[in-house]
């Protein structure tokens, strides 16, 4: 059994989306971020930074202790390497899927959410600026290149595949987590502009382990306003 600390967030998704894709056995628990449940004694314990994902495999492969796993795409390559399935276990194209999965480990996901640090209303939950300032539009528009170049990026390497590295892989679970909610980055509007990323993603989302993924926590996102939570899962 997994236990898996999370929320509905794109980082979290990819790990409730594998751990359907795989089918797993897992417990999840919320770890409520807004509310500071990261830093709270329990999770802090088993967290080095206190961020969410983060799973703890009572049956490791080595039958040895209870194994804890952060950062979410360590998360999938250890989850992949657990079931030995969605990455190759020899071959050039396991390097292919690895490489995958470090461009959007180290390209993704920051640019994603410190823009939406700088957009947020100033004064709200998770906006870098304070309430009556004026928004630093100068870093959010440097964000936004960034992201539109990862999109760039990405249609590249999907002309002529189905997948990104051949074989549906973890590699695309991580790459997915941030395209779902892409609008509420206000870069990305209309995915029709890269129609190989479009494609992809499409099949994707038809996945029905994707969309179980996607149902994480269906109590929580309810709380969410409309007008956020509409973009952010892409309904
Ligand atoms: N690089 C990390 C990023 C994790 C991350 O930033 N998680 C967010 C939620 S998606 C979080 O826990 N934020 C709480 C905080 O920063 O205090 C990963 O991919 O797992």
């Amino acid at each position: 059994m997994i236990d898996f600390f999370g929320l509905p967030t794109p980082n979290c998704w990819k790990t409730s989306i594998a751990l359907e894709e795989l089918g797993l056995d897992y417990r999840y628990t919320r770890i409520s971020i807004g509310d500071g449940d990261q830093f709270e004694a329990e999770f802090d314990r088993l967290s080095p930074n206190n961020k969410i994902p983060l799973i703890i495999d009572h049956a490791p492969l080595d039958r040895g202790e209870p194994q804890r796993v952060f950062e979410s795409d360590a998360i999938l390559l250890y989850l992949a390497e657990k079931t030995g399935q969605l990455l190759p276990r020899q071959g050039r194209n396991r390097f292919e899927v690895i490489q995958w999965l470090f461009w959007d480990a180290s390209n993704v996901g920051e640019p994603h959410s410190t823009r939406l640090a700088f957009i947020a209303e100033p004064g709200s939950p998770g906006s870098i600026t304070k309430k009556g300032a004026e928004p630093n539009t100068m870093a959010a528009d440097f964000l936004a290149g960034k992201i539109r170049d990862l999109y760039k990026q990405l249609e590249k390497q999907l002309s002529g595949k189905d997948y990104l590295c051949g074989e549906y892989s973890i590699a695309d679970i991580a790459v997915l987590g941030h395209v779902i909610p892409r609008r509420v980055y206000e870069v990305i509007e209309d995915l029709s502009e890269f129609p190989n990323t479009q494609r992809w993603y499409q099949s994707l989302r038809a996945r029905p382990a994707v969309q179980r993924g996607l149902a994480l926590d269906e109590e929580m996102l309810a709380t969410i306003v409309d007008e956020f939570r509409i973009p952010f899962l892409d309904q």
